[in-house]
């Protein structure tokens, strides 16, 4: 069976870890979501994520593991060469911190820039609102990712590494929000390096194959609208939407049945409505 991974290319989750694999040249197969709603677990994400999310990795032997930082940290193992973690303990010790900061806060930013523009889960002042949010976090959060990347190239230094697998796929998604880095500022160029590596480049061009297809936008949107898809509010997300005002988006997407918190785990798997 060849390495398979639960995959849609809009996540950042996703994004980094097929950075990592693609520039080990580790062969492996993307799956996709297939349908959306109660059906679409078939496809075996359910077992592989008990969460329901998308990165999860299904190994050859059939065992499946699920958070991007694990399969990051499994990925580097497994396949060491080339290595994507820094050489010394600090310098690793700084890519991790540099990924939690990513994964687990600065996310949050992109999601909601996503409920607004792609689910238009707000509209008039309370919109106003979040988006001047938004854009008031991300120049705070530019300014420590250029203090973090200092004259260096890359965040591991002179290599492209780990860090970077994890900060490019985040920076990618609020410049497709129109929000990204300036150009004439380092973090801005340091964007356009990122943009042409051919681990980040094959993922964008992913996200531009997706089309109108069944994992598309539009089916996400669409599955949204019916109530067979519910987006997960985990932890920091909650608390970017509670923090600039926004509870309001997250009640009514939990009375309209498309917001979803996460379930404790159970051996059948997810519930219905969760990522395909
Ligand atoms: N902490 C997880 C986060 C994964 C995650 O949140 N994935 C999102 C896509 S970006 C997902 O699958 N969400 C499912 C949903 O919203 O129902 C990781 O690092 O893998």
């Amino acid at each position: 069976m060849a390495l398979r991974l639960f995959d849609h290319p809009l996540s950042p989750y996703s994004q980094k870890v097929k950075i990592a694999l693609r520039e080990k040249g580790v062969a492996f197969e993307a799956r996709l979501p297939t349908g959306l709603g109660s059906g679409a677990q078939n496809d075996g994400l359910g077992a592989a994520s008990p969460r329901g999310e998308v990165p999860a990795l299904v190994l050859e032997t059939g065992e499946a593991l699920f958070e991007s930082t694990v399969l990051l940290e499994f990925i580097e193992e497994r396949w060491p060469e080339p290595p994507l973690a820094p050489s010394t303990p600090l310098g690793r010790a700084r890519a991790r911190m540099i990924e939690e900061a990513m994964d687990t806060h600065y996310e949050a930013i992109n999601w909601a820039l996503g409920e607004i523009h792609h689910f238009g889960r707000s509209d008039g002042a309370l919109r106003d609102q979040l988006l001047a949010g938004a854009e008031a976090d991300l120049t705070r959060w530019y300014a420590w990712l250029e203090a973090q990347l200092g004259d260096a190239p890359w965040f591991g230094g002179e290599g492209f590494g780990w860090a970077d697998a994890a900060v490019l796929p985040h920076l990618l998604g609020s410049e497709a929000f129109g929000l990204g880095p300036a150009p004439e500022r380092p973090l801005g160029a340091y964007l356009a390096r990122g943009r042409e590596r051919p681990s980040v480049q094959a993922g964008r061009e992913e996200i531009a194959a997706l089309g109108t297809g069944g994992a598309s936008l539009e089916a996400v949107r669409a599955a949204l609208e019916a109530g067979l898809f519910k987006r997960e509010y985990r932890d920091h997300r909650l608390e970017w939407m509670m923090r600039h005002g926004g509870l309001a988006v997250v009640q009514e997407g939990l009375d309209r049945g498309n917001i979803r918190f996460t379930e404790p785990f159970s051996a059948d798997g997810i519930l219905p409505g969760a990522l395909p």
